[in-house]
């Protein structure tokens, strides 16, 4: 038995024996000649057969092999410059592994429904595994970038009894005898470890019983949310920006082929840098009623003014400072303008709209008390989230990024169903 090897490295074992382990892509035949691409993950590779050359009954399987089919293909390596990853193997011989009569999926179209239900086949297909990929670099470049700046990663709990985000709606669980939802987001305990450690964040899913199918909402949805003590609403947009700079800057620099596979237009990135311009919300509603946006100060954006603020930007935009009522209970008043909070909303461009919610959160302990107050929140769940108050308080700041709408963005695909391995949404829990 030849050594296995993962296809990408085909290039160290030129002229050898060797084996590969994958699944069966396409096969072809030309006279006695025969063509079967395998891939494993790693890459692909075109495996030749000679009829002549190899035993009968390889000969005889290849006839058989069907899409998807797993096998162990053993051959000798050769430099070809036209083949997909610069290699080809002339098969000695083929061991079935798994067969794959009537694969679902085949090299056509399928309707969205179709593919959703095969979700767990769907991944195999190249868009679906350069997608994956990007998601992939983009939670390796957000867990880089905080261990650069020296934050501590806070594993913040899914179960909770606090109410994060109270206007998007809740996951219910029963806790025993008391009531308790799945986390909207691991703000408020990052805030606890933000007294204890300086610079938090946490990653991890979060939940919201989103009612709406639109191509932004997710039911379950992976969200990183870094928090900083003494840091203000301004310095807190200067790390946003630099944060999002340094995400789009690694996926263009090591995502080069899955951006190519997804036919990315790379050069609507390459000026993500900062600084990105910053708009006040009240400025907002003047520009998106000047463009005839039945709007009217005190509303939170939709999706459309979302995309006419965006547009004509080669980088995101911070819309800031939004009226109170439009937005959590946490966010700290603006001193300037009491109606309004110190907060951000970043936009991407391309009509991506919000990726980030962030604001610097209000460290008065009688004014969040009035808010939880008239927010109608169960006090009594908050009380843990006053002591920050009663405790030394402190000015903090922090932001959500969902790491969907990121990878929807920087992919340049519309929907951010297929930015998740197994998207769950309204009406969808299978596969
Ligand atoms: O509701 S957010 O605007 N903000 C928070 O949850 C804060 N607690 C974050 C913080 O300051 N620590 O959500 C943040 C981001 C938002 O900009 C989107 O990118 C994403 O989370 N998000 C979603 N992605 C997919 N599906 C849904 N339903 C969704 N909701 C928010």
């Amino acid at each position: 038995m030849s050594t296995f090897v993962d296809i990408k490295r085909l290039g160290q074992h030129v002229g050898a024996s060797v084996t590969v382990r994958g699944w069966v892509q396409t096969t072809r035949t030309h006279g006695k000649v025969a063509f079967v691409v395998v891939r494993d993950g790693t890459g692909i590779v075109q495996c030749v057969l000679v009829q002549k050359q190899v035993p009968a009954e390889t000969w005889e399987l290849f006839q058989t092999l069907m899409q998807e089919a797993s096998v162990l293909a053993t051959g000798s390596v050769r430099v070809d410059a036209r083949a997909p990853g610069g290699h080809e193997l002339t098969l000695e011989s083929l061991t079935l592994v798994g067969s794959s009569a009537e694969y679902p999926i085949q090299p056509k179209e399928h309707g969205i429904d179709f593919l959703l239900d095969h979700r767990h086949l769907w991944l195999r297909s190249s868009q679906q595994r350069a997608i994956l990929r990007v998601r992939h670099e983009v939670e390796q470049a957000i867990h880089d970038f905080f261990y650069q700046r020296e934050f501590v990663r806070i594993d913040t709990p899914i179960l909770t009894g606090a109410i994060g985000e109270g206007g998007a709606g809740l996951f219910e669980v029963d806790y025993f005898d008391e009531r308790a939802y799945l986390t909207q987001t691991g703000q408020l305990y990052a805030e606890a470890a933000a007294a204890a450690l300086g610079k938090v964040y946490c990653f991890g899913p979060t939940f919201r019983a989103e009612k709406s199918k639109t191509r932004r909402h997710l039911t379950e949805f992976w969200m990183v949310e870094p928090e900083v003590a003494w840091n203000d609403s301004a310095d807190n947009m200067r790390l946003q920006e630099d944060f999002i700079s340094y995400i789009v800057e690694r996926a263009l620099e090591r995502c080069r082929d899955e951006l190519a596979v997804l036919e990315r237009d790379t050069a609507a990135l390459q000026n993500v840098t900062p600084p990105f311009p910053r708009i006040e919300y009240t400025d907002a509603i003047r520009m998106l009623q000047e463009r005839g946006h039945e709007i009217e100060w005190g509303a939170d954006l939709g999706a459309p003014d979302e995309t006419v603020l965006a547009a004509g930007h080669d980088r995101p935009v911070f819309i800031m400072n939004y009226p109170r009522e439009a937005k959590a209970f946490y966010m700290k008043e603006n001193p300037a303008d009491p109606r309004t909070v110190l907060c951000d909303d970043l936009l991407a461009p391309e009509g991506y709209g919000e990726i980030i919610g962030g604001s610097q959160r209000e460290d008065d302990h009688d004014k969040l008390q009035r808010r939880i107050r008239a927010e109608g929140l169960p006090e009594a769940s908050y009380e843990w989230y006053l002591d920050l108050r009663r405790y030394g308080t402190f000015t903090h700041s922090g932001f959500g990024l969902g790491v969907e709408r990121t990878v929807a963005w920087i992919t340049g695909r519309p929907h951010i169903r297929e930015m998740i391995p197994f998207p769950r949404m309204l009406n969808r829990i299978y596969p």
